[in-house]
């Protein structure tokens, strides 16, 4: 969908609604894009970045009709009850801190859940789950100069308001969202304004404290660490025991042969919180 195309938001997540009271000093405060529908705000971002958008701007829709998970999954975007947004952020690092921007994300995102009374989980490497079901996720993409970000796109879908018959089957038993585990409805653009001071704070952090920071909130939300994984990897697959974080955010994992993984990408599915269990045999 071109962008002349996409309709601009009535009345909810306008520009000027978000900037209204937000406190943060620079990330949503220069260009915000809102749009009613969009295809999607990762692809969108990505093409204003292209275009020279600065570092903090904010692409926020009401609903996407192709929304994007990881490794070409959908993220399903049901209109007015979830928040999508993306923002093009310019970090001068070099391409190898780039992992860390997901679970940086994902303990801003976490943190901003907590305020609204919600028990987040943060499953490695990039979904917010209640109560073992996804209630958000986390899709970091960028783009290099040689070994240098050139600019990232950090986009995050939450369910907020959805109503379980929002969900397609396909995903109903899976999915939850922030009113079906309160019992009440949560207004979005508090979240909205809450969820981007927690990143512009946890960035900040990143990028002046390093990481250690954010690997120790990081396992504060954590459901991932002692438990029985299995680790879908583009060749392979890794069943062990999810061991610990390393100081680079990848996942170590020893399987019973007692041979330790380092995973630096992959789907992780959990299997029990029991270390021994599923690991017979
Ligand atoms: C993710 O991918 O979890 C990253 C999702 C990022 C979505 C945001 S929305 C704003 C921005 N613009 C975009 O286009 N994308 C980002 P992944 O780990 O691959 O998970 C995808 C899987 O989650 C799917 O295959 C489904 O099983 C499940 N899923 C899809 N939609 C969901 C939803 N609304 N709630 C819970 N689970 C969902």
């Amino acid at each position: 969908m071109s962008p002349a195309l996409d309709k601009r938001l009535p009345g909810t997540l306008t520009p000027g609604v978000i900037k209204q009271g937000l406190k943060t000093r620079w990330l949503g405060q220069s260009a915000i894009f809102s749009f009613d529908v969009i295809e999607s705000t990762n692809a969108e971002a990505k093409r204003l970045a292209q275009e020279g958008a600065q570092g903090g701007t904010l692409v926020v829709a009401d609903t996407q009709t192709k929304g994007q998970g990881r490794l070409g999954r959908p993220w399903v975007s049901p209109s007015g009850s979830g928040l999508y947004l993306s923002t093009i952020l310019r970090p001068a690092h070099s391409a190898n801190w780039f992992p860390r921007l997901a679970l940086t994300a994902g303990v801003a995102v976490a943190s901003a859940i907590r305020k609204t009374g919600a028990m987040p989980q943060l499953k490695w490497p990039n979904d917010i789950l209640i109560a073992d079901r996804k209630v958000g996720g986390i899709l970091t993409e960028a783009v290099f100069d040689k070994k240098r970000i050139e600019f990232a796109v950090l986009g995050i879908g939450i369910n907020v308001n959805t109503e379980q018959d929002e969900f397609p089957l396909s995903i109903r038993n899976l999915a939850t969202s922030l009113r079906l585990s309160l019992g009440r409805r949560v207004s979005r653009i508090h979240l909205l304004q809450s969820l981007l001071c927690q990143l512009e704070e946890w960035y900040e952090s990143l990028n002046k404290g390093g990481f250690d920071p954010i690997l120790e909130s990081w396992s504060e939300f954590d459901s991932t660490l002692g438990r029985v994984v299995e680790v879908f990897l583009p060749e392979s697959r890794v069943v062990g025991v999810a061991e610990a974080l390393q100081s680079d955010g990848t996942l170590l994992v020893r399987d019973k042969e007692n041979c330790l993984h380092r995973i630096l990408a992959g789907d992780v599915v959990h299997c029990s919180t029991d270390r021994s269990s599923g690991l017979k045999g």
